[in-house]
């Protein structure tokens, strides 16, 4: 059965970017209710319940079609959310030469990479998420998708990065300003983490 993970850092830690009560609620109730719905669904297919998360929600098409939407709903919801803590950090980085590098040979530069980030994430319509892929060796990509689907999905690349657009992570401090959520975004990007999801090539 899958269980809510500790975060590394206080729910406060991440202010003034992420608001301590924000951060409470988005870990406590919405990252909870994915994880209890999650096992729920589970509850009558033991043979789904020792597939680490991920690849419980890389393919798909081969889980009992009724449950596949649940699946990818709060199996995405739980993993996009473990992912998602993970690439945050109080500390503020840069990423590392060697990520520098690959991010400025497929964007260009760093700068231009976030702007593409960040307009991908304004246009955005509804909740979902925008994502930063590796989709092989070297190739990074920047997709979005609806509601809690995962780039693993359907093969979109392998997430490293992503950015929560659901109104529950930004509404009760930046309300409809989503331009100000994704600014303040940059500032606690864990840049080790994400370098770290980028070498893990299995
Ligand atoms: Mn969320």
């Amino acid at each position: 059965m899958f269980t809510l993970p500790n975060l590394d850092y206080s729910y406060d830690s991440l202010e003034p970017f992420f608001d301590r009560q924000t951060m409470e609620i988005h870990h406590t109730k919405h990252h909870q209710g994915y994880v209890d719905k999650l096992n729920k669904v589970l509850e009558s297919y033991p043979e789904l319940q020792n597939l680490e998360l991920k690849e419980l929600i890389s393919d798909v098409q081969n889980l009992p079609q009724e449950i596949k939407q649940s699946i990818i709903n709060f199996g995405g919801g739980v993993f996009n959310h473990n992912l998602f803590w993970k690439i945050l950090s109080p500390q503020k980085q840069e990423p590392n030469p060697e990520l520098m590098n690959i991010i400025e040979k497929n964007f260009t530069s760093f700068e231009e990479f976030k702007q593409r980030f960040t307009q991908e994430s304004l246009k955005l319509f509804g909740s979902g998420w925008v994502w930063l892929v590796r989709k092989n060796e070297l190739d990074l990509d920047i997709v979005s998708t609806a509601n809690q689907d995962n780039p693993l999905n359907n093969g979109l690349g392998e997430p490293i990065l992503g950015l929560d657009l659901w109104e529950h992570s930004y509404y009760l401090k930046y309300q409809n300003r989503r331009n100000e959520y994704i600014e303040s975004f940059w500032n606690i990007v864990n840049w080790d983490y994400v370098y770290e999801l980028f070498n893990n090539k299995s």
